[in-house]
């Protein structure tokens, strides 16, 4: 079954656990990231490990590979159970990420190619492709790839094999759930769900679709 991860870019830290809570029966994972964390600190992390749900750290590190490092220590120290990377900063820089993480019994996964209009500017011309390849020479534990491009995530799935792609791009960003549950490991969701009237309702809805 596609997991379902929500990405809780909620600025208010009461609303952020509230959502959290009342989505946590129907997703598998919950995506934390600059919005939240800058806005209610690190801590929050405390707040929603109670939830019992692994907590992905969306800090897209990409900086030398002793930076990578340090930063990845501290996410995992905070409590987290994965954190995204950028690959684009070479293979040593993301393996640092990489190693932090499985030393911790956790995930990295390595963003190939984003879902906003502007990604074509770069990812293109077997950028991405390449992207996939260090993930995989990394060993990371997946990838990152677009939902608002199907075809994409079937071509770099060619690449990544049975390593995990997780995809946001669905609801807001125009991606169909549908059509992309069927192609990844998990489907991420931010406005959809969190901007809903009931987001445990929209929750859940959307985990009926990735059935
Ligand atoms: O559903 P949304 O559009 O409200 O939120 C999508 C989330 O996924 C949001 O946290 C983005 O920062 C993130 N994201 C993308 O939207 N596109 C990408 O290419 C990559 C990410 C991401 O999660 O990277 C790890």
């Amino acid at each position: 079954m596609t997991e379902l991860i929500l990405s809780l870019d909620v600025l208010d830290r009461k609303r952020a656990v509230q959502i959290a809570e009342s989505c946590a029966p129907f997703i598998d994972e919950i995506k934390v990231g600059y919005p939240l964390v800058l806005s209610a600190g690190l801590s929050i992390v405390e707040d929603l490990a109670g939830l019992g749900l692994p907590l992905i750290a969306d800090f897209k590190v990409a900086d030398i590979p002793n930076t990578n490092r340090l930063i990845c220590e501290a996410v995992f120290a905070a409590g987290f159970d994965a954190v995204i990377a950028h690959g684009f900063v070479g293979a040593d820089a993301a393996r640092a990420c990489v190693e932090v993480a499985h030393n911790h019994s956790g995930a990295a996964y390595i963003v190939a190619e984003m879902s906003h209009p502007g990604a074509t500017e770069f990812f293109h011309g077997g950028v991405a492709e390449s992207l996939a390849e260090l993930a995989v020479a990394c060993r990371a534990d997946g990838i990152i790839a677009p939902a608002t491009r199907p075809e994409r995530i079937a071509r770099l799935r060619e690449i990544v094999g049975e390593k995990a792609i997780y995809s946001p791009g669905v609801g807001a960003q125009g991606g169909d759930p549908d059509t992309v549950a069927r192609l990844v490991d998990g489907v991420i969701v931010g406005r959809s769900i969190y901007e809903a009237e009931d987001p445990a309702a929209e929750a859940e809805r959307f985990s009926r679709i990735r059935r």
